[in-house]
């Protein structure tokens, strides 16, 4: 075999010359023997399919797989992404990932060098993306903030970790409130993924075939209207499915991505609406316990996009987490593998009938489940904007929720928020799936000082009426597949837009780069989706409009309004929209009239 000295010397390592160093045993042995899973044994027509296509099977991505799923992942028409986890499983990053930031410290390759497949899809099981086409050379690393919940000290490391790219380093609160840092280079990637884990962090496992960060109520704890604290759950079940953060080779070979999210309130802070498996706390009317009704299914794609059905399902607390853990194994053994765009849950949950699937995990549960309970309400319950200084349930103290401008931070703002959070709070922060910020457990005392603190005027507790309600995926600075620039844009047209207009209530505008709408367009009052225009016959930048998002109890998807409309004509359209939809009004002509 060639060495990667070698290799590197005649072009691309391949990616089976690494170096093995014990530290990579070591790391590889605690990540693939994850606990309470054993490989299927191989059936004779799977081991004679591995030979034919000349494969390693402990290397790839089909150990933990049943022998069905196996087939359909080498099935010829399998799709791309199937054949390179089958030629190594992206687990295999977990450590691969020092071994190459080891070569490139010792100044023995490049990450030109290196395998593509590795550098620009493998990697994403270690949750770094490389952003070839924007800043060839830059990884974007996504961590798992479970419930979007953060101390001061791991603050204080994300911001220590961007510090050195300078210009290049910035990081985002996203959708999934969590946390994606940027600029970072391959060669230090081994250290901040080691840093990330002594702080109780992790990055593996947040891309491509895997559980996305698990999402519960931003105000969980201290909300007054809660059926149970969210946190113990997701940071439970994030430790299981991540094997405390080490990598979990049994669950990372799933056939697509899968969304969790837990609600506690009717408020459906985390919009399981949206998610593949919804959790929303009820109470059971008969027995009074608070456990979770499941929904699943929910997602948005290029192709198809579709709120949650009922898994007639009804959870104890005790059940979530073994019965995500099922779900998941009946994901991964029997979800479609030959074509991406039908390989999220619901299409499974579509093809099985909402019976057969949920039997399947009473199966690997090896119990049976309640079906769901039905609560009625006899008032209408308003989503609540957590955004503001608000009173938590205990007595005296206070959570402020202030707007993180299209979700971008940087490494002063990660210093000076630790900062904050110490000073007015408890040292803690949650994220919000509206990629803002929390600070909670505020004593009455300082709310004042809070409020008059020169950081929360660039990170505004009491932000416009459009300021407070923006959501901006990444867009064209950073993703490869942006048809439009977003952040940027987004917050200058809300600065021209609040300049202008009197804008009596929020106004929740979502902003999303392409049609995989990792911004929700189909969520907010307005959606604005990255789409072709034209403008005197020439191709330019453009959006598709969505109006009408319902969130929270009763959710509906935005329609769309408009297509092809060049950006350029934006700030118009937004202005007869806000004030013919939303009660806007140009400013000063309140005054005008009187
Ligand atoms: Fe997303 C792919 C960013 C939430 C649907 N998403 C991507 C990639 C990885 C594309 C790429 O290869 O570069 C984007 C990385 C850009 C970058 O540099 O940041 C990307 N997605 C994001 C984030 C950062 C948007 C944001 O600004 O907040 C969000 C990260 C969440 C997280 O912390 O894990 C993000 N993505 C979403 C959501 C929203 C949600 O989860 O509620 C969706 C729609 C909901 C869903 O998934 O059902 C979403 N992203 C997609 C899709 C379409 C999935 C599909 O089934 O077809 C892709 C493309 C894909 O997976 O093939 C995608
Ligand atoms: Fe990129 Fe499109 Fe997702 Fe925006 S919606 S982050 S442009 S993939």
């Amino acid at each position: 075999a060639t060495t990667p000295q070698a290799a590197a010397r005649t072009g691309r390592v391949p990616a089976r010359s690494i170096t093995v160093s014990p530290q990579r045993r070591l790391v590889t042995v605690r990540a693939v023997e994850a606990p309470g899973y054993e490989s299927p044994p191989l059936s004779e027509e799977v081991a004679a399919k591995i030979e034919e296509l000349g494969l390693d099977f402990e290397r790839s991505g089909l150990k933990y797989l049943s022998n069905d799923a196996r087939m359909r992942a080498m099935d010829r028409k399998s799709v791309k992404f199937e054949k390179t986890k089958n030629e190594k499983c992206g687990s295999h990053m977990w450590s691969d990932v020092s071994e190459l930031a080891q070569l490139i410290r010792d100044g023995k390759t490049k990450w030109e060098d290196l395998d593509l497949d590795d550098v620009d899809v493998r990697l994403k099981w270690s949750g770094l993306f490389h952003r070839r086409k924007r800043t060839p050379g830059r990884f974007m690393m996504r961590l798992k903030v479970p419930n979007g919940e953060l101390t001061a000290a791991q603050l204080r490391y994300l911001g220590d970790c961007i510090a050195p790219y300078g210009a290049d380093g910035c990081a985002d609160i996203t959708t999934r409130a969590n946390m994606q840092i940027r600029g970072v280079q391959l060669e230090d990637a081994d250290r901040i993924i080691a840093g990330l884990q002594e702080r109780g962090l992790t990055s593996l496992m947040s891309g491509m075939d895997n559980v996305r960060n698990i999402t519960g109520s931003p105000i969980a704890g201290i909300d007054p209207h809660e059926l149970l604290d969210t946190r113990p759950l997701c940071h439970e079940l994030n430790a299981a499915i991540t094997a405390n953060g080490a990598g979990n080779a049994a669950l990372t070979n799933l056939p697509r991505k899968i969304n969790i999210g837990l609600s506690s309130t009717r408020d459906d802070f985390a919009h399981c609406h949206i998610n593949d498996v919804g959790l929303k706390a009820v109470r059971d009317p008969a027995s009074g316990e608070v456990g979770f009704n499941v929904e699943l299914g929910g997602y948005f794609s290029i192709k198809r996009n579709v709120v949650s059905i009922s898994g007639d399902t009804f959870l104890t607390q005790e059940q979530v987490v073994p019965y995500c853990m099922a779900l998941l194994e009946v994901f991964r053994d029997h979800g479609a593998r030959n074509d991406r765009q039908k390989a999220r849950l619901m299409w499974l949950v579509e093809a099985m009938g909402v019976d057969a699937f949920r039997e399947a995990i009473e199966q690997r549960m090896g119990q049976t489940l309640r079906r769901e309970v039905h609560v009625a309400y006899d008032d209408v319950w308003a989503r609540r904007d957590v955004m503001g200084v608000h009173p938590q349930k205990q007595p005296g103290m206070f959570w402020a929720g202030a707007c993180v401008p299209a979700g971008r931070m940087h490494t002063a703002d990660f210093y000076a928020l630790a900062d904050a959070a110490e000073k007015y709070g408890d040292g803690t922060v949650r994220l919000t799936v509206e990629e803002n910020v929390i600070v909670p457990n505020v004593p009455e005392a300082k709310v004042e000082a809070l409020l008059a603190d020169p950081f929360f005027q660039h990170f505004p507790v009491n932000g416009g009426n459009l300021l407070r309600g923006l959501v901006s995926c990444t867009g064209a600075q950073f993703c490869p597949l942006a048809l439009i620039e977003t952040k940027n844009r987004a917050l200058e047209l809300v600065r021209q837009l609040e300049e202008q207009l009197d804008i009596p209530s929020l106004v929740r505008m979502h902003w999303t780069g392409c049609p995989n709408s990792c911004g929700q367009a189909q969520v907010g009052d307005i959606g604005l989706m990255g789409a072709p225009a034209k403008l005197d016959g020439k191709a330019v930048e453009g959006v598709k409009v969505f109006l009408g998002g319902k969130i929270g109890e009763n959710p509906e998807l935005a329609k769309q309004f408009e297509a092809g409309l060049p950006v350029e004509h934006l700030l118009p359209r937004l202005k007869e929209l806000l004030i013919s939809e939303f009660g806007a009004t140009p400013k000063g002509q309140a005054e005008e009239a009187a």
